[in-house]
C-alpha cells in the first residue's frame, strides 16, 4: 500500500511537470497517464492485488490521481485549441479577447474573516507570526517539552539537517512572540495556516487553518473566558445558539475545555452533522498554564489570561455542506464559483 502512494506520488511530479504546446504533445499526455495501458489503468492493477482492507483508500488515491490527469488534458486541450485557432485566425484583432475565468472569495477566507470581524469588535487585534517555527516557540514554551506524550498527537515535518526547526502545528507561536515582546495587556486573535503530518483524506488533511485567541492582564478569570465566546457564538450562529463546556485537557491550558454549540443545521433537533446528537464542538480552550507565562517571561502570581483555539475548515464544511477537505486546496475555479454569493 504505502509502494503504490509513494509510486502515485512519482507519478504526480511526473504529471505536473508535463507540458504540451500541441495537439500531438496533448495526445502523447492522454496516451501515457489515460491511455488503456496508460498508468492509472496500469494503477487500477496494482490496486486489485491488494488486500481488501486497503482497497478502497488506495482507491481514493488513484481516483485523485485521475481526476488531476484528467484535468490537466483538459487544459493541454483547450490551450492547444485555442493556439491553433489563434494561428488560423492570423491574429485577427477585431476578435474579442480571452476571458479571464474570475474565481470568488475562498470559504476558508469567508469563515475566517467573519470569525476575526466579531473578535475585533470586542478590542482582539490580529496578528500573524511565521508559519517555519522553532522548537521552542511550537513546543517548548507551551509545555510540551521534548518527549511529552502530547506531541504525538501534533506530529508535524521537520527539516533533516537541522530537527529544530519544523512547520507549525497551531497558531499558538504567535501567541509567544507576542507574550515575549513583554507589552501588556494582550488581547489578539491569531488566524493562520498550520501543519500536521498526518494521512491525507476526506476527512483530515496535513495542512489546515485555526484561528486561536489570548487574552492576558490581571485579573483576567473563566468567566470572561465564557462571556467572550457566548458573545462569539450568538454573532457566528445567531441569537437561539446555545453552547456547552465540556472539561477537557490540553498541556498549555488549565482549566481546559472543549466547547460545544447546538447544531446550527438543525438547532439541536439531531442531524447527520451533529451525528443526531443535537451539539457541534467547535472549539478548545482554559486558563492559560502559568508555567506557559513564567515561559515568556510574565509574572503568573500578578498576571493570568485565558486562551481558546479553533478549526476553520470544519465548521466551513458544516456550514457550507463541503463534503471532502480536499476541495479546499485543489484550486478548481468550479468549487471557487459556487461561493460567489455566500458569506
Ligand atoms: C498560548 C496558550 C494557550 C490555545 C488553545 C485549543 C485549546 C484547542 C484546537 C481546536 C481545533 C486545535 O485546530 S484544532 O485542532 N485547539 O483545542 N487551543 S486552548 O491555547 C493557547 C494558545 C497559546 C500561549
Amino acid at each position: 500500500m504505502d509502494e503504490l502512494i509513494k509510486k502515485i506520488e512519482e507519478y504526480q511530479k511526473e504529471l505536473l511537470s508535463f507540458d504540451a504546446s500541441d495537439a500531438s504533445q496533448t495526445e502523447e499526455f492522454r496516451i501515457k497517464f489515460l491511455g488503456t495501458k496508460g498508468i492509472v489503468k496500469s494503477l487500477m492493477a496494482e490496486m486489485k492485488a491488494l488486500p481488501a482492507e486497503q482497497k478502497k483508500e488506495a482507491g481514493k488515491w488513484i481516483n485523485s490521481f485521475k481526476e488531476l490527469a484528467e484535468q490537466k488534458y483538459q487544459e493541454f486541450k483547450a490551450k492547444t485549441q485555442q493556439i491553433s485557432a489563434a494561428q488560423s485566425a492570423e491574429a485577427d484583432l477585431t476578435l474579442p479577447g480571452d476571458e479571464i475565468p474570475l474565481g470568488a472569495r475562498h470559504p476558508v477566507s469567508l469563515m475566517r474573516n467573519r470569525i476575526v470581524s466579531i473578535f475585533r469588535r470586542l478590542g482582539f487585534s490580529v496578528a500573524d507570526g511565521p508559519e517555519i517555527e522553532d522548537d521552542w516557540h511550537n513546543f517548548g514554551a507551551l509545555n510540551l517539552p521534548e518527549h511529552h506524550p502530547a506531541r504525538d498527537m501534533q506530529d508535524t515535518f521537520y527539516i533533516q539537517q537541522d530537527p529544530a526547526v519544523l512547520l507549525r502545528t497551531h497558531t499558538s507561536n504567535v501567541q509567544i512572540r507576542e507574550m515575549e515582546k513583554g507589552k501588556l495587556p494582550i488581547r489578539g486573535i491569531y488566524p493562520g495556516r498550520v501543519y500536521r503530518n498526518e494521512t491525507i483524506s476526506a476527512r483530515s488533511h496535513c495542512f489546515f487553518h485555526q484561528v486561536e485567541g489570548l487574552y492576558v492582564d490581571e485579573n483576567v478569570s473563566f468567566a470572561d473566558l465564557k462571556q467572550t465566546l457566548y458573545f462569539f457564538v450568538k454573532e457566528m450562529f445567531g441569537k437561539e445558539a446555545r453552547v456547552r463546556f465540556r472539561p477537557s485537557y490540553f498541556p498549555f491550558t488549565e482549566p481546559s475545555a472543549e466547547m460545544d454549540v447546538s447544531c446550527f443545521i438543525c438547532g439541536g433537533e439531531g442531524c447527520s452533522v451533529c451525528k443526531k446528537t443535537g451539539w457541534v464542538e467547535i472549539l478548545g480552550c482554559g486558563m492559560v498554564h502559568p508555567n506557559v507565562l513564567s515561559n515568556c517571561g510574565i509574572n503568573p502570581e500578578k498576571y493570568t489570561g485565558f486562551a481558546f483555539g479553533m478549526g476553520i475548515e470544519r465548521p466551513a464544511m458544516l456550514k457550507y455542506g463541503i463534503q471532502d477537505i480536499r476541495l479546499f486546496s485543489e484550486n478548481d475555479i468550479r468549487f471557487l464559483k459556487s461561493f460567489c454569493s455566500a458569506v
